[in-house]
């Protein structure tokens, strides 16, 4: 699909960020990304696929035309407003905020969701005037909370 991000194995390379997280899992156990019990390693998988699948996945229609200049859409911003909103109201059933996403532990659902929700919320703010944040307020501490790690001060540095 031509899609960022792939990993460049010893064995060949690997697409798909979930399947890219349990290949590295895998090599390098430790620290862990799905740490606990075996019901607390399938949630965190769960939040993290939830994330891809409904505000990331169902939001990138409307990408190039939030972000790149690509003419909008009307049916597609339509479909924006209705699915996408609905991703992130039964995120609450998944996410206890304690004081991470999945429980007491940072997960792999953590690393996924704060890398998610942002771009589906610039999206459905600029084609749709909806603020996603806005379904599950409880979101924006624990966002904070994510940003302030090493690792995502990181990230935002070779983004900017
Ligand atoms: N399901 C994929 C989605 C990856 C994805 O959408 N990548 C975007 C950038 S973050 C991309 O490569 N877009 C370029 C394109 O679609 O041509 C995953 O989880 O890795």
């Amino acid at each position: 699909m031509g899609k960022v991000p792939v990993l460049e194995t010893p064995d060949g390379s690997l697409a798909e960020t979930m399947t890219i997280v349990a290949y590295l899992e895998d090599i390098q156990p430790e620290p862990g990304l799905l740490p606990g019990t075996p019901f607390e390693r399938a949630r965190a998988q769960q939040i993290a696929l939830h994330c891809i699948n409904y505000p990331d996945t169902a939001s990138r229609l409307g990408l190039n035309a939030a972000a790149f200049g690509a003419p909008e859409d009307e049916a597609v911003n339509a479909a924006l407003a209705k699915t996408v909103p609905r991703g992130m109201q039964s995120l609450r059933q998944l996410a206890v905020f304690e004081p991470w996403i999945g429980g007491n532990t940072f997960t792999l659902a953590d690393i996924v969701a704060a890398n998610t929700i942002p771009l589906a919320s610039m999206v459905l703010k600029k084609l749709c005037d909806i603020d996603l944040m806005a379904e599950l307020p409880e979101a924006q501490d624990w966002l904070n909370l994510v940003n302030e790690r090493d690792s995502a001060k990181q990230i935002a540095a070779d983004r900017a």
